[in-house]
């Protein structure tokens, strides 16, 4: 089995729906029938392995995975031996530490001599040290957030995303420590097959990530416009200019990036152009 990819995704949780989309948007087409634990691909050579997140790095470090998909944060926890070698855009959220909401927290310091309730006592460990504080890593692998409120720390660590599940235990977010995302971590001893197959796989996610921040725009301008235009447009290349049926107004068609998007809209806007459609794109190879 020198020649086939076995990726393993999260089974069931926040990360295994994203995980699914994207290897099924780079083409690669499987079954994956409800409380499978191993699937074969049909059109690439790659089996897909579903375990818990915290099973993965392990799995990829011994070689009995050959890539998996995780978060940076119990990635970099489990601090196992793999290459980090793309980060994937999803599952955004940050790792930080949080007092009750009546403390005066004034900064680091004041978590001397305290008690830190995380699963996370690597990552917590090594930010306490760099900032010369020594606290007691209390390491609890859930419902971590409860621990100020029922006296079992004086403060937690834990991932937040949208904060209100601090909030709603009565903390405030007052470090952050780490932050992280989904990444695809690789092991270390691929055969020179397996190092080409996924030079292929992550050719195909960048063309799928990079047209998720483009989109395709086709316009009306007036021909005194084009310039003006174009230099919010310039494109892969450069744009497509073409004239319209009726003299003087030509359309130009060309990708803008979503990030600058309703700024540069805008500007196209008030420059003359009409009729613009914007239109997603598939897939985008530069
Ligand atoms: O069963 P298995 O072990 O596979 O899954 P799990 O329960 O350990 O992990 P899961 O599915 O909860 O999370 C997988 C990964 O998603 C994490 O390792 C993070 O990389 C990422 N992620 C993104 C999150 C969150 N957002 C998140 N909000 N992981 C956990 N949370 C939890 C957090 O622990 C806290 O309880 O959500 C709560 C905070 O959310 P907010 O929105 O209230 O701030
Ligand atoms: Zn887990």
């Amino acid at each position: 089995m020198n020649n086939i990819l076995r990726i393993a995704i999260q089974k069931s949780g926040r990360l295994s729906e994203d995980s699914l989309k994207l290897i099924k948007e780079c083409g690669i087409r499987f079954d994956n029938g409800a409380g499978k634990l191993k699937t074969s691909a049909t059109n690439f050579p790659a089996e897909i392995l579903f375990l818990r997140d915290d099973d993965i790095p392990g799995y990829v470090e011994d070689g009995v995975a050959h890539l998996g998909i995780v978060g940076e944060n119990v990635s970099e926890e489990s601090d196992r031996d793999v290459n980090t070698v793309h980060k994937l855009g999803f599952s955004k959220c940050r790792l930080s530490i949080g007092v009750l909401r009546e403390h005066d927290y004034a900064g680091v310091q004041d978590l001397e001599g305290k008690s830190i309730a995380t699963s996370y006592p690597k990552l917590l460990g090594k930010y306490l040290s760099e900032n010369n504080v020594k606290a007691q890593i209390h390491e609890i692998s859930g419902s971590v957030e409860i621990a100020p409120s029922i006296g079992l720390a004086d403060a937690v660590c834990d991932i937040v995303s949208s904060g209100s599940t601090l909030l709603s235990n009565g903390l405030k977010e007052v470090e952050t420590i780490f932050k992280s995302e989904a990444v695809m971590i690789a092991s270390k001893h691929l055969t020179a097959e397996q190092q080409g197959l996924l030079d292929q796989l992550l050719f195909r996610i960048k063309s799928v990530q990079v047209a998720k921040n483009n989109k395709y725009i086709l316009l009306n301008c007036p021909t005194s416009a084009v310039d003006e235009i174009t230099k919010y447009l310039p494109g892969m290349k450069a744009p497509t200019v073409m004239p319209l049926a009726t003299e003087g107004w030509c359309s130009i068609h060309s990708v803008i990036n979503e990030n600058d998007f309703w700024e540069n809209i805008e500007k196209i806007r008030l420059a003359g152009a009409e009729g613009i459609l914007v239109i997603p794109i598939e897939k985008m190879i530069l």
